[in-house]
Order: structure tokens, then sequence, then C-alpha cells
């Protein structure tokens, strides 16, 4: 067989989870945000279900790690419940949390399944959220003692570590658009938790080089969604620009560069909206800069300059810069409502390898959510071909990224099994595997079996 579009050998296959979404056994743990907005507000849950059982990772490990070897994973990532593994978010650790951590990364290691670890992915422990969560500074400590426990503890397992999982989705989610606990809408919190949160990285990164001196290497997962303008029209370029300043940038420079862009704290600065630091924040930022970065890609951003001026009496949003708008003519996944532009995964690598010192990366999630996908379902399989040409056509502008030099290790799917997703739920699946969440039945899907065909010709 040809394979026209080979990758570099030792590409890492793979996919991407996260505790809340997989795990459940939501009783052996302490609670998080997620648990707690469940129980007060179940209706802002799709169908309302919530996350105590999800796709009882907890008990069905062994069965899928199985599942992952045979959809062809090399790796894979998983993240650590904060909650779980210390129940308060501070002080005792938990030693049946410890005990479940190391037989699934034994478990990985033993079927050739590099484990790569995630300390946060959008699930504060609830003790720490009612002390102020992400806004407080006592809980970025609360937050490197935890990281410095996690690489202490499973140090020598996990030689590919990452602070946090898409860090600006929490700031979007929960402190300005009301789609996330404690859904606040307030742009200065907002910058203040992204400070914080990007402070927390850093000093996790300094604990992991210095303190503990770990191997193996650390870094971030960002969702960078690449800002396209309707035109070359000045204020077009201008609202572009800023759209990609505030979800874009507002992350990456720190992370990789080490600092903010300026344009981005004069923005913040004019509007009185700049969050608190203190001495000696600076340096901490531009020492820990990350050594790899993870690109979470679903879709791009296309935006337009303003056509209202927003009324200045109004509270201050990202918004007051750019409209979005619909570009005639794009492709839709018109089963989850995003827009497909496979073109876009190139334009993010070309631009960190122009801009961000081609940074090593890999592509740490992209993936085509379905709802009611069982109507894809022919002889007890889904016949998933349209994940098949999304992955497939993704890969292709992958590979011609990695052809002009861009420092590109692997991909990632989004995601490994059908998992419980945030207020959506059961709604959109994702999976190699489909899951039946009433008999917590597997079935591999058409297109985990292409993909193990893609991980073993390293190509397709
Ligand atoms: C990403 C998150 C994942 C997952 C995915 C799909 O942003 O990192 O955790 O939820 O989006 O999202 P949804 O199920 O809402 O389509």
């Amino acid at each position: 067989m040809t394979v026209e579009y080979k990758f570099p050998e030792g590409f890492w296959w793979g996919s991407a989870t996260s505790a809340t979404q997989i795990e459940g056994a939501t009783g052996k743990k302490g609670k998080n945000i997620w648990d707690h907005w469940y129980e007060v507000e179940s209706n802002r849950f799709f169908d309302n279900v919530g996350p105590e059982v999800t796709s009882d990772f907890y008990h069905r490990y062994q069965e899928d790690i199985q599942l992952m070897k045979q959809t062809g994973h090399n790796t894979f990532r998983l993240s650590i419940s904060w909650a779980r593994l210390i129940p308060e978010g501070r002080g005792q650790v938990d030693q049946e949390a410890v005990q479940f951590y190391n037989k699934i990364l034994d478990e990985l290691i033993a079927n050739d399944i590099e484990p790569f670890v995630n300390l946060f992915h959008f699930d504060m422990p609830l003790a720490l959220q009612e002390e102020g969560g992400w806004e407080s500074r006592a809980v970025v400590d609360a937050y490197v003692e935890y990281a410095k426990e996690a690489f202490r503890l499973f140090g020598d397992k996990v030689k590919k570590w990452f602070t946090f999982n898409e860090p600006i989705v929490p700031v979007e989610g929960g402190y300005l658009y009301d789609f996330h606990y404690p859904n606040v809408v307030d742009a200065r919190r907002a910058a203040q938790v992204a400070y914080h949160t990007a402070l927390a990285s850093a000093k996790a990164i300094e604990v992991f080089r210095t303190v503990d001196v770990q191997d193996g290497k650390i870094g971030i997962v960002l969702n960078l969604t690449p800002s396209y303008p309707r035109s070359n029209h000045p204020a077009d370029l201008k609202a572009s620009r800023i759209a990609d300043l505030f979800f874009n940038r507002s992350f990456l420079d720190p992370a990789v560069l080490g600092e903010y862009p300026q344009e981005l704290v004069d923005i913040l600065g004019e509007h009185g909206q700049l969050p608190e630091t203190q001495p000696g924040d600076a340096e901490i930022l531009k020492a820990n800069t990350v050594d790899i970065l993870g690109v979470n890609y679903y879709q791009p951003r296309r935006v337009k300059a303003k056509e209202h001026l927003p009324n200045p009496h109004s509270p201050f949003m990202p918004e007051w810069y750019f409209d979005h708008y619909e570009m005639p003519g794009r492709k839709m996944n018109i089963y989850r409502g995003w827009e497909i532009y496979e073109k876009g995964l190139y334009d993010i690598m070309i631009n960190l390898k122009e801009n961000y010192g081609n940074i090593e990366s890999f592509v740490s999630e992209n993936g085509m959510g379905v709802q009611d996908e069982h109507r894809f379902l022919q002889d007890g399989q889904i016949q998933d071909d349209y994940r098949i040409e999304f992955v497939q056509e993704h890969l292709k502008w992958l590979h011609r990224a990695i052809q002009e030099g861009c420092n590109t290790k692997g991909y990632h799917m989004w995601t490994f099994m059908d998992n419980w997703s945030w207020s959506n739920a059961y709604k959109n699946r994702y999976g190699f595997v489909s899951v039946n969440i009433d008999t917590q039945e597997r079935t591999v899907k058409k297109s985990g079996e292409w993909f193990k065909q893609v991980a073993e010709n390293n190509g397709f």
C-alpha cells in the first residue's frame, strides 16, 4: 500500500480526555464546581444529565485501555481530577486516588501507550471556588502545591505534563458569557482569573524544573482559534487582530514568550480592566515558559469591524471591538453547528513557526461532535465516514505544515470514547468508540478502525 501522507518517525497518534468527562465515581472524591453546579442547577445541563457516572472509566479503565490499543494509540492524554487527588483542594492527599492514577498509568505503559497528563481541565475543587477560585491569589498557591504533589507522585511514570487545558474556557464560560459556574459576567474579574491562571502555570513550571527537578517536558494545552477578517479593510483587520489578542494571544504569549502583548495590556488599561499583579510576577512569567504546546483546534473565528459603536456606559466586553460574521459558503459540521475549516490548523502551525520560535507542538484536540449519532448505526457499528473525512482533511494540512518545517510531533483526537461534556452532557458524540450510556457497552466506530490503520502506517 502506498502511503501518500507519511508522518515523521515516532509521530504521536492518540486521543485526549479529561477526568470529569470520563471517570464517574464522583462519590469517591471531593466535590468540584461541576458536581456542585449540577446539584444546584441541573436544568442547565443537557437532558439534566450530570457528571456522576459519565463513561465510568473509573471502573472500566482496563477494558478501555485495551480499546485504545485496538484503535492504534501510542499516546493518550488524561487529566488528574484535583478534587479526587486532594479532596479539599489543599492538604490531605487521598490514597485511593493515588492508587487509581497509578493503576491507570501502569496499565497504559504496559500497553505501550505513553501517558500525557494534564493537571487542570475546568474542574476547580469546590472548597477552593468558595475561596474565590482563580480570582484568589491563595488558590494559585494551592494549585502549585497540587502540581508539586502530582509531579512527586507520578513523575517517574509521566514524561509529558500539561499545566492547563484551554485555560481561556473557564474565563469565557465562568466570567464573561455565563456558560460555566460561577456564572459571573464581568470583564475585570475575567481578566483577574486569566492572569492568575497564566501565573499558576508559570509557577508550576518553575516547581517542575527547579524544586522537584523532573525529567520530561512540561507544557500547556491551548485552544487556538485563528481569527480571519472579513476583508482587508483596515477596520476589519483591526477587529480580527483584537479578537486574536483576547482569545489566542492572552494565553499564547505569556505561555510561550513569557510576556503579554503590549496592545492587549493597553486596551485593558484604557478601560480600567487590568488585573492586580505583584512585584516579581513578570519575572516569573518570563523565566518559566513552556517546553511544548498542545493545540486544540475545532473551528476558526470570522470577524468584521463593529457596525455600531458600543454604548460607552455599558460594561466593557471584548466584543466592543469586533462583530462575528458568517462567511458565505463556509463548510459546516451540520451535526454540531460549527464551521469546518481544515486549513486553520496549518495556519496555526505556521504562526507558531514564524512567531513563536517554532516551539515543539502537537494537535492535542481536534474532532467532530455529532448529535443523535445513533442514526448512523448499521449492523451494530456507527458508520462515521464524516469523521474519517474530517480527521483526514485536517491531517493533510498538518502534513503540509510539517513538510514546511513546523515542529509538530503528533495528533490527538477529541476523543477516545463518547463522553460527558460539561453542560452539553451527552448531546454531541465525539469518540472513536461509542458508549451506550445505559449499559456502558463500548463499540469501536468505523473511524476507530480507520485510525488504527493510519497509526500503524504512520500515515495514509
Ligand atoms: C473542548 C474541551 C473538551 C470538550 C470539547 C467538545 O473545548 O477541551 O473538554 O468538551 O471541547 O465540546 P462540546 O461537547 O461542547 O462540543
